[in-house]
């Protein structure tokens, strides 16, 4: 009886595993996830900020959430989108990003990024910061994001500008 009770359940488990894998090819959305040139913004000294960019590409049928980033080089790390209000741009922090489904997510300067505050040091030109992302499933990815001295577009930070 026992046996036939646990065979019974064996066979259960057996089919629900055979309907998953016909509906995900993937065995999590980490693994559906490919991240394209990720990169940080190299800080002038001092700043309490910066931010991490990337394209995230969904390879799986379903959309993806990114919930969550974590980095060895920032005590606290968020994900912020940028709202245009009134005319002055302005970041808040949002719950996640959506990858949609076979499609991409571009983390850029003035859209999605991932925000680093209260860095562990002045991250500098060369250097490379590791990031942990989460997805809604619980699944981890982890890349490596070179610094980089990137230029503001429209003349809004001179910390890139000379002194005459
Ligand atoms: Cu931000």
């Amino acid at each position: 009886m026992k046996r036939t009770l646990h065979n019974a359940i064996f066979t259960l488990t057996l089919g629900a595993m055979s309907t998953l894998s016909a509906t995900h090819a993937l065995a999590n959305q980490a693994d559906a996830i490919q991240v394209s040139d990720p990169y940080v913004r190299e800080m002038p000294a001092g700043a309490f900020a910066t931010a991490s960019f990337m394209t995230l590409s969904n390879q799986s049928n379903q959309a993806i959430k990114l919930v969550k980033a974590n980095s060895d080089v920032a005590k606290i790390t968020e994900l912020h989108t940028h709202t245009n209000d009134n005319g002055m741009m302005r970041m808040r922090q949002v719950p996640f990003f959506e990858v949609p489904a076979n499609g991409q997510a571009e983390l850029k300067p003035g859209g999605n990024h991932i925000m680093l505050i209260s860095p562990t040091k002045t991250l500098k030109a060369g250097e490379t910061a590791t990031i942990t992302l989460t997805f809604e499933d619980g699944s981890h990815k982890q890349i490596q994001a070179p610094v980089k001295s990137v230029m503001k577009m429209g003349g809004m930070d001179h910390s890139n500008h000379q002194h005459h």
